[in-house]
């Protein structure tokens, strides 16, 4: 009896975190400008974490038919979350440097 009260959370916590990896989350990092990486494929509601590596301010915007997102700006050092809910092929840009470019291929 005693065990199996404490059994109940324990399972209950597991199947959470295993949720928590089923959606995926892979890091994409600015530096010098641009993104570590130009294309990534990821599946669908998985999310990119926007890491900036500079030490001036970025930000993340996506513009395309049925998916857009527009972060505030990014200073250095924090990170944005973008979660993708659709499958596509999205570009992920920077409104501050207009060369920034990721290709998000989501399926
Ligand atoms: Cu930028």
């Amino acid at each position: 009896m005693q065990v199996r009260r404490f059994l109940l959370p324990a399972v209950l916590l597991i199947a959470g975190s295993l949720t928590a990896i089923a959606a995926g989350m892979t890091t994409v990092t600015q530096q010098g400008r641009k993104f570590s990486v130009s294309d990534r494929h990821i599946s669908r509601g998985d999310t990119v974490r926007f890491k900036n590596e500079d030490k001036f301010v970025h930000q993340i915007y996506v513009e395309l038919p049925g998916f857009t997102y527009e972060s505030d700006e990014q200073p250095p050092g924090e990170n944005i979350d973008v979660t993708f809910p659709k499958s596509g092929l999205f570009e992920v840009r920077c409104h501050i440097h207009p060369k920034m470019l990721l290709r998000v291929d989501v399926h």
